[in-house]
């Protein structure tokens, strides 16, 4: 109830006392992994706008996705069923087509639905939909970062193309993150007749890595720390496992091309600039919704759709079950939410019945399928036994909890390591008698229903 209460401004209209909902500024990054201070994923990252965020509100430090590539993702999250349900798990499957969310609100057509002026600029929806009607004003900025590598690669990876990476000689007001978030910026300055719903889709750390040339002066190569691997980590991983690890082998972003050119530190030295941008630009929608007069009754949200690898497991970006894919940042901060780190596993799919909650909206006409994390948000460490299960393909699933891993595959190879005393996954113990209970616990926990694949564009006349 104290929850409740917080939730809401109470503030007098014309026709007497009235509630004001709190606004909602939501900040979705793409291709953003554990790489944050906050979350210490990597040691030489600096990101102090994204930290003193986590500061006043819940840090989420054991949040995963529900697919690790954006579409399917993005559309759990967005509509808040699994992708086992609704059978989005690529990319060119927008969810327009699927049968079962054709009735569904999205997050942003909810809010509109629900009274909320509803905003957004940037990556929210993966792909050509953009979906207007689910908004008051939605616009995507033009990002001069996406005509580079047509002109000129900047690393000697070869063939590279759209997954270059490296500093470009361009103005900061060109970049098309930068260009939104001072849309947010400015318009956060101005008054409302409702409350908002404001969605900024920050495009970096997606490919192609590029950052203004400063944001790379802060990362000497010659200084630049590697993720911690060890030599035999692939011998221990079932067939489907090391499968994962080489779809990245037909793309030129490999781990022997990234390797044998010598461009490893540079590859990481991309992503902490990509990165730290990315802190730059969420840092000037901070300090303007700071200095506004919506500062005391807006909940802001940062989440990222899936985490990357950088050579982890030999293997490059997205698409597997492992913890440098499924593990983001979440923070919730704001009215009627604690200050405070959960460590609890949750997922993405959990933000909708959050928000619902927190904005006290009506259910939307799907099932939502993730947990209200209000518990959470009152006290961080409550009670919460629920694991988090992140799907690739159809079939293939991890689940999750504070200490453990278990990864099964749809044809039954199976993964379990203990976070416990193995934070990198290089020790696979699901052939080790010793843990078969646990296995046998986590199994139940898998989705009962795997549903075929949802109509995919290329499908479509
Ligand atoms: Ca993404
Ligand atoms: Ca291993």
């Amino acid at each position: 109830m104290r929850i409740l209460i917080a939730s809401f401004c109470f503030c007098f209209a014309a026709s007497g006392w009235a509630i004001t909902k709190p606004n909602v500024l939501f900040i979705a990054i793409d291709d953003l992994n554990d790489w944050v201070g906050c979350l210490q994923g990597h040691p030489q990252v600096k990101t102090p706008n994204i930290d003193a965020l986590a500061k006043r509100g819940v840090l989420f430090t054991n949040a995963h996705c529900q697919a690790p590539i954006c579409n399917p993702s993005r559309v759990s999250l967005l509509t808040g069923v699994l992708p086992s349900t609704s059978g989005i798990y690529d990319l060119d499957q927008p969810h327009h087509l699927s049968p079962l969310l054709k009735k569904a609100h999205t997050l942003p057509a909810h809010f509109k639905a629900n009274g909320y002026q509803v905003m957004g600029r940037g990556k929210i929806y993966h792909g050509r939909y953009k979906y207007p009607e689910d908004w008051h004003d939605f616009k995507t900025a033009g990002d001069a970062r996406l005509k580079q590598f047509r002109i000129k690669a900047i690393s000697s990876v070869p063939n590279i193309k759209v997954r270059d990476f490296g500093p470009i000689d361009l103005p900061e007001e060109e970049f098309g993150d930068l260009v939104n978030a001072r849309w947010a910026a400015e318009q956060l300055k101005q008054e409302f007749k409702k409350p908002f719903f404001m969605a900024v889709g920050i495009r970096l750390p997606h490919v192609p890595l590029y950052a203004p040339k400063r944001f790379f002066g802060r990362h000497p190569e010659a200084k630049v720390r590697l993720p911690q691997i060890i030599k035999e980590d692939l011998k221990d991983l079932p067939p489907a496992g090391l499968e994962i690890t080489r779809y990245m082998h037909t793309t030129p972003l490999n781990h022997r091309s990234v390797t044998q050119t010598g461009n490893w530190k540079n590859a990481v030295r991309a992503y902490l600039a990509c990165t730290e941008f990315v802190d730059h630009c969420v840092g000037v929608m901070l300090k303007s919704l700071d200095e506004s007069a919506h500062a005391k009754n807006t909940i802001i949200v940062l989440w990222s759709d899936h985490g990357w690898h950088l050579g982890e497991k030999e293997h490059w970006a997205k698409r597997s079950l492992w913890e440098e894919s499924t593990r983001v940042p979440l923070i919730l901060a704001g009215p009627g939410i604690a200050k405070g780190t959960s460590t609890r596993a949750v997922g993405l799919i959990d933000l909708y019945p959050t928000l619902n909650a927190l904005c006290q909206l009506p259910a939307p006409p799907q099932t939502l399928e993730g947990r209200s994390l209000m518990t959470l948000l009152n006290n961080p460490q409550a009670k919460w036994a629920h694991p988090a299960l992140t799907t690739f393909h159809r079939n293939d699933h991890t689940l999750r909890t504070e200490r453990w891993r278990y990864i099964r595959y749809a044809n039954g190879d199976e993964e379990l390591y203990d976070h416990a005393a193995d934070p990198n996954e290089w020790n696979n113990l699901a052939k080790n008698l010793n843990y078969q209970k646990i296995i046998i616990g986590l199994k139940k926990k898998l989705p009962k229903m795997n549903a075929q694949d949802s109509p995919a564009l290329s499908k479509k006349k």
